[in-house]
């Protein structure tokens, strides 16, 4: 390899982070220029807590109706849910004509309501862009009568009003180019590879749209698939060109981006020390669908920032604008309520951590440290009758309490439960009330991991496993046999999970699992510190009959944190059930 190349590929392991092979991956890891690069790319992010996401397309015309007809779905699937051909898609671009479009005012709505960044559809899986694209006509400034760069008017507007501005950008499925993934319906197409739709289109558009508009906060990649080792590359060194530009991870497999990414719902388990993001459409489609009034009701809004922040997570909000440039009074009433809420709370939001006080009865908390001192926020959503909030486990002195909303103060008591704050009759707020703590030192609260036991046992048991599956569907997730909960359905061979526990012992500990096996055997990994043990299981004669197994040892070198890992070993995978993982301490090392 030549010097250049080296200093190229050096500078794209500590710049992109742990996109590359393992070793490499770990080299990364380990190199603390690259957290520090991390950090530092980051720390906006991490202060901002709230984004607008923005679905908007050529779908939007029409509001997924296809032929007058309700489509099922969200509506930028429509084409692949209508198996609508080319040519007939390309007629919405015709039509595309969003003449109330305003960019300022539009950006206005996110800033008012509290957000902070702002993410919007460059090209959605339908392969229309919504910028003047340089390499392909089909494009919002070639192709509809608008004729306008909506991507430049928005990455202005956001500039100006200072939000962050990010690109969704579906990479690997374009069902308008012949070479891009997902189309399958339509027959006329005359097929290219996809490497070569990967050079045409996806690295032209990308390499214009962190080129030509701006400083760009974020970059969206949407469903990976298995494009060649060639094209994922080349895609991801172009993110290079900002280095200051945050990524999701959804650009490939094994590429965990800056943050991991949750469509749709609140995971019950996060990722510990990892960023994170749950994305959700504020009714139920993500693009605009007549007919679409599953609004989530402001309180409930709210209350998902508020749970999602107490985990230590993002919330990416998504709006629809229509086909003519505006948003429904149902998503422009809840921005303002929300928005509301923030200009009085938005302290209780914004910067917060991950609060250790957590399966609190009456809502949520969250956490800030500050000059030595924790501040934590007690989200209300059930206002106790008797007027006493009882914060259980909590061991520190309180130096003040009081109500965020004016700043009345209140009384506390500490108790061997915990701390009491006694309350007014009534709360100050219908979504949400906020009281604020401020306690002395850092805090007496441990988070709840699971933790090996005087025995030396610990059971990880489903429910509190953090899945590793990016995108839903037909993955891994969370279910119920005869009432206990199992990580089935798990037909996806990347999806993997892993649980965070600590233990006081280091030494050699037995893995057992209770698993259930249909076909012959499975193949999978347990990980742990490095170490792999490869395990082989015979089937247990079906998906109902589960079975507790000693599935090997496996060691532990240090005490403290650990996460265990659970992998199908991809060439010999059989889904699996698995309700839970347990350790047993056999001896010291
Ligand atoms: O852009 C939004 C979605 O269109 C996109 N990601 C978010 C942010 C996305 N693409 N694929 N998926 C999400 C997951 C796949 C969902 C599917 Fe289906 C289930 C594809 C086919 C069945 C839902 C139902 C979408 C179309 C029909």
């Amino acid at each position: 390899m030549r010097t250049q190349e080296l200093a190229v590929v050096l500078s794209t392991i500590i710049l992109l982070g742990p996109c590359v092979s393992n070793a490499q991956d770990e080299a990364a890891t380990k190199d603390v220029q690259a957290r520090a690069d991390n950090d530092s790319r980051m720390t906006w992010w991490r202060e901002a807590k709230f984004g607008m996401f923005v679905h908007w397309g050529v779908y939007s015309v029409v509001g997924g109706k296809y032929k007058g007809q309700d489509l099922p779905n969200s509506a930028e699937w429509m084409m692949a849910r209508g198996k609508i051909p080319i040519t007939e898609y390309e007629k919405y671009a015709a039509q595309f004509n969003p003449t109330k479009f305003d960019a300022n005012e539009f950006v206005g709505r996110a800033k008012r309501a509290g957000m902070k960044y702002l993410v919007i559809t460059a090209k959605h899986h339908d392969g229309f862009a919504m910028f003047g694209s340089k390499c392909s006509d089909y494009n919002v400034v070639d192709k509809t009568p608008f004729g306008r760069d909506i991507m430049k008017e928005i990455a202005d507007a956001c500039q100006k009003q200072d939000i962050k501005f990010g690109f969704y950008y579906s990479q690997a499925q374009d069902w308008h180019h012949p070479g891009g993934f997902g189309n399958s319906w339509d027959k006329t197409i005359k097929r290219v590879s996809n490497d070569q739709y990967v050079m045409d289109k996806a690295v032209p558009e990308v390499t214009q749209l962190l080129t030509e508009y701006g400083p760009i906060g974020i970059f969206w990649w949407d469903t990976p698939r298995k494009m060649s080792r060639k094209s994922f590359d080349s895609l991801h060194s172009l993110t290079r060109m900002q280095p200051h530009v945050i990524t999701n991870d959804r650009l490939g497999e094994g590429c965990a981006g800056d943050y991991k990414t949750f469509e749709r719902h609140i995971p019950r388990q996060v990722p510990v020390g990892k960023d994170w993001e749950v994305c959700m459409p504020i009714s139920g489609s993500w693009g605009y669908k007549i007919g679409d009034n599953d609004f989530k009701s402001t309180t409930k809004l709210i209350r998902n920032l508020i749970e999602i922040a107490s985990m230590g997570g993002n919330y990416l909000l998504n709006v629809s604008p229509t086909g003519e440039g505006t948003l429904l009074p149902a998503a422009v009433e809840r921005l303002e309520s929300i928005g509301a809420w923030m200009d009085i709370n938005g302290e209780s939001i914004y910067g917060t951590q991950r609060s250790p006080i957590e399966n609190l009865q009456w809502g949520r908390c969250t956490r800030k440290q500050h000059d030595g001192k924790t501040l934590l926020y007690l989200h209300v959503f059930h206002w106790p009758q008797d007027g006493q909030l009882l914060v259980p486990g909590l061991q520190n002195n309180i130096e003040h309490a009081s109500l965020l909303d004016g700043g009345v103060p209140l009384q506390c008591n500490r108790t061997s439960d915990g701390v009491t704050i006694t309350l007014p009759a009534k709360a100050p707020d219908p979504h949400a009330s906020v009281v604020v703590l401020k306690v002395k030192g850092t805090l007496d609260v441990a988070p709840n991991l699971p933790t090996v036991d005087a025995r030396g046992k610990v059971v990880l048991t489903a429910d509190k496993a953090y899945i590793n599956n990016n995108e839903g569907g037909a993955n891994a997730g969370l279910r119920m046999h005869n009432n206990i909960p199992h990580i089935g359905y798990w037909l996806d061979r990347n999806a993997s999970v892993e649980w965070t526990f600590r233990t006081r012992q280091p030494g050699e500990y037995e893995v057992r699992a209770v698993i259930s096996v249909q076909k012959p055997k499975s193949r999978f990994s347990i990980k742990l510190a490095g170490q792999p043990l490869m395990v082989e299981a015979d089937s247990t004669g079906g998906y109902g009959n589960y079975v507790e197994k000693n599935l090997g040892m496996i060691r532990i070198d240090q005490a403290g944190e650990h996460t265990l890992r659970v992998k199908p070993d991809a060439a010999e995978w059989n889904p699996i059930n698995l309700r839970q993982v347990e350790l047993r301490f056999k001896k010291p090392n």
